[in-house]
């Protein structure tokens, strides 16, 4: 039986890190088959209900007004779009569905506006997500009453390495929202990008404060930076696949129970660099042709890597 821990020490992740990467991969796979099958990977599909024009300055973003990316912005989606996009997503045969605002955080009025959305995605069968920033305790709770099944929101990076990447919030903010989404029994979704010029030792440290939290995040989104021109970090140096490949497993490890998303980046990452990831314990990725402003990995070559792999994507009843 795997046990649960919740007290790792930043030294006992930084010596994970270091093992021998066999050693490593394979500790991560024992672990991984004894929680999952091994064979299956979840699909969550992503759609971008409010583009551009945030408040925010995280470095690695094309949506932040602080820098210019090119991204026209626009408003809160339609209704009937959202929906639209939904069906869609539900055909591919993705089980939940993902919606993100570019906000700092909502306000009480847009909060009803996306309420009404994710009412007509459980309506549809599919598990709901939204990403719109900070929440407060009342928003969480409204979310909860609307029928949400996950909110995403990550930590990015370690709180060391946080000040050199986002300066208009605080790591704490993080913290709270995440705190308030948990209080109001809301599943977590709650991961980082890695690439951001970040040490091993920051990835041990965000990865600590992920493993360390009373209850670990149920899905653990694990991005690579998409370099976006405009932005500060458009020509930020790229982690070695093997050292990528290295945090899934320590994810994997440190959070067995914990659905761990090979999240943005996939489009950049050959077929036997992401077989690795999956192979170190991811088991679950956004699948369409889009992530929220960058394309993603198309469905066709997604269905031709997990054919080739004999990965099936779990599906929905
Ligand atoms: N504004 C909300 C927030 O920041 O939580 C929700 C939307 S924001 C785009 C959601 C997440 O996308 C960020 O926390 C970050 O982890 C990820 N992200 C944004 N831009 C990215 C990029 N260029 N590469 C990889 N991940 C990125
Ligand atoms: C997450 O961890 N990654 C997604 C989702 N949660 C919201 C976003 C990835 C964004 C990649 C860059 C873009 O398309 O703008
Ligand atoms: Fe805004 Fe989120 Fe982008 Fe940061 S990551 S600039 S908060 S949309």
């Amino acid at each position: 039986m795997t046990q649960l821990r919740h007290d790792w020490k930043l030294e006992e992740i930084e010596n994970l890190f270091s093992m021998p990467f066999n050693d490593l991969l394979f500790k991560a796979h024992s672990i991984h088959r004894e929680n999952f099958d091994p064979n299956k990977v979840q699909v969550s599909s992503l759609l971008n209900i409010k583009t551009g024009a945030c408040p925010e300055d995280c470095s690695y973003c094309s949506q932040s007004s602080k820098h210019d990316s090119g991204l026209e912005r626009e408003s809160l989606m339609q209704l009937n779009q959202v929906i639209s996009a939904a069906k869609k997503a539900k055909e591919l045969g993705s089980e939940r569905f993902c919606m993100g605002a570019a906000w700092r955080n909502p306000t009480d009025k847009s909060l009803d506006l996306v309420i009404e959305m994710i009412k007509e995605v459980k309506g549809l069968g599919m598990e709901s997500c939204v990403t719109l920033g900070m929440l407060t305790d009342k928003q969480a709770e409204r979310l909860k009453k609307a029928g949400l099944d996950y909110y995403n929101h990550n930590i990015d990076t370690s709180k060391e390495h946080y000040s050199n990447v986002i300066t208009t919030r605080e790591f704490q903010d993080r913290l709270d929202t995440i705190d308030h989404v948990q209080k109001a029994g809301i599943n977590v979704c709650s991961g980082g990008i890695l690439g951001l010029g970040e040490s091993v030792e920051d990835r041990a440290s965000m990865l600590q404060t992920l493993a360390n939290m009373a209850v670990h995040p149920n899905s653990v989104p694990i991005n690579l930076l998409v370099p976006i021109p405009g932005t500060p970090f458009e020509s930020m140096d790229r982690p070695s696949e093997i050292d990528f490949v290295r945090s899934i497993a320590v994810a994997r490890i440190l959070m067995p129970k914990s659905v761990v998303r090979l999240s943005a980046g996939r489009n950049d990452m050959s077929e036997s660099m992401q077989a690795m990831c999956f192979f170190a314990g991811a088991n679950s990725v956004f699948y369409g042709d889009e992530l929220l402003t960058t394309p993603n990995v198309t469905q066709s070559t997604d269905e031709a890597l997990f054919k080739g792999l004999g990965i099936n994507m779990h599906q929905h009843h």
